[in-house]
C-alpha cells in the first residue's frame, strides 16, 4: 500500500491544476513603498532644497524604518493580517524593514542592498485599505541585535537595551550643518552630525541601558491607516521634507542630540515629533502624521 500511494499522489496533484496558493486559499500580496524628500524621490547623496522653515538644501545619508502589524482592510473596514514571507533577510514574523539607502556616498554607513515593499500573502478576498505601524513590536524590541535574526540584526537600527530599536532612521547635512565626522551621540545615534530623524520608544522602565524595560512611557509608534489602497495601483509614499516642514535644519540646540531622537527635552524634536502624529514631553500632537500618504 505504500509502495501505491506514492505513486498516487503525483498523480493527482497533476491532475489538479491549481497553484499552492490557490490550494490554501491565499493570495500573494506586494505593498510598495516610496521615499522622498519634498515630493522628490529619495537618494543618498543629492541635494534638496527648501527643507523646513529656512529652505535649507539637506544632503540625505540614510534613510530605514521598520514596519510591522500589517493589514488589508476589507470593505467593511475588518483587518485582516498578511503573512510575510518569512525571508531571513527583511521580514521577521510581522516585522518587516525598509532601507531606502543604498551604501553610496554619505550613506557609506549604511548597507548597498535596498528594501522598498512589504511580500506576504492575505486570504484570498477582496480589500480596499492598508493598516500597519511604524516600528517594531515591544515583545522584539528589547532583545540583543548582535543575536536577533535579520531584520533585527541591524546594530546601526538599535540603540541599546532599554531603548530598543530606532523605529525610524533619517540622517542629512544642511546647509547650516554640513556633513562631517563627528562621534556618535550619548544616546548612541550614530552619524552624529547635521540634523537627525531617529524614532524609537523613550523613557523605558529599566534599571540600566544594557537591561530590557517592563515597558516605555512614549512607544512612539506610529498606527497608519490608507484607505482607498489598492497595492496593484497604489504606493505607500513616505516624504521625510514634510516631517522638517516646520524644523529648523540649520542648527541644533546646544546639549541635545542632532536634530531630534526622540528623547524628551530637546527643543529640536516638538516639530518633528508633532508632524509624526506623536505626542512628545506630554503634549499632544496638534495634528495628525505628515509622513506617510499614497499616491
Ligand atoms: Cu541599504
Amino acid at each position: 500500500m505504500k509502495r501505491l500511494s506514492a505513486f498516487v499522489i503525483p498523480f493527482a496533484l497533476s491532475a489538479c491544476a491549481v497553484t499552492p496558493s490557490q490550494q490554501s486559499g491565499t493570495q500573494p500580496v506586494e505593498i510598495r513603498f516610496a521615499a522622498q524628500i519634498n515630493g522628490q524621490a529619495f537618494e543618498c547623496g543629492k541635494s534638496y532644497s527648501g527643507v523646513g522653515t529656512t529652505k535649507s538644501s539637506i544632503t540625505p545619508s540614510d534613510f530605514r524604518l521598520y514596519v510591522s502589524q500589517v493589514e488589508l482592510l476589507t470593505a467593511d473596514g475588518k483587518a485582516v493580517p498578511v503573512a510575510l514571507n518569512q525571508d531571513k533577510t527583511w521580514q521577521l514574523e510581522n516585522i518587516a524593514l525598509l532601507d531606502f539607502e543604498n551604501g553610496q556616498g554619505p550613506c557609506r554607513n549604511g548597507t548597498p542592498a535596498t528594501n522598498m515593499s512589504v511580500r506576504g500573502s492575505v486570504p484570498v478576498g477582496n480589500y480596499s485599505g492598508v493598516k500597519f505601524t511604524v516600528g517594531v513590536p515591544f515583545a522584539r524590541n528589547h532583545g540583543d541585535p548582535t543575536v536577533s535574526p535579520a531584520p533585527l540584526s541591524s546594530t546601526a537600527m538599535f540603540w541599546n537595551w532599554q531603548g530598543g530599536y530606532k523605529f525610524i532612521k533619517f540622517d542629512m547635512a544642511s546647509s547650516g550643518q554640513p556633513a562631517v565626522t563627528a562621534p556618535p551621540a550619548a544616546h548612541g545615534g550614530g552619524n552624529a552630525s547635521g540634523f537627525s530623524v531617529h524614532l524609537g520608544s523613550t523613557v523605558c522602565a529599566s534599571a540600566s541601558r544594557t537591561q530590557a524595560p517592563s515597558g516605555c512611557q512614549n512607544s512612539n509608534r506610529m498606527e497608519i491607516r490608507l484607505s482607498d489602497f489598492n497595492p496593484a495601483n497604489n504606493v505607500v509614499v513616505i516624504d521625510m521634507g514634510r516631517v522638517l516642514a516646520n524644523s529648523n535644519v540649520d542648527i541644533n540646540t546646544a546639549g541635545t542630540s542632532p536634530g531630534c531622537m526622540s528623547f524628551p527635552k530637546d527643543a529640536d524634536c516638538p516639530a518633528v515629533m508633532g508632524a509624526l502624529g506623536l505626542a512628545y514631553d506630554g503634549v499632544p500632537a496638534a495634528g495628525s502624521q505628515q509622513l506617510i500618504s499614497k499616491k
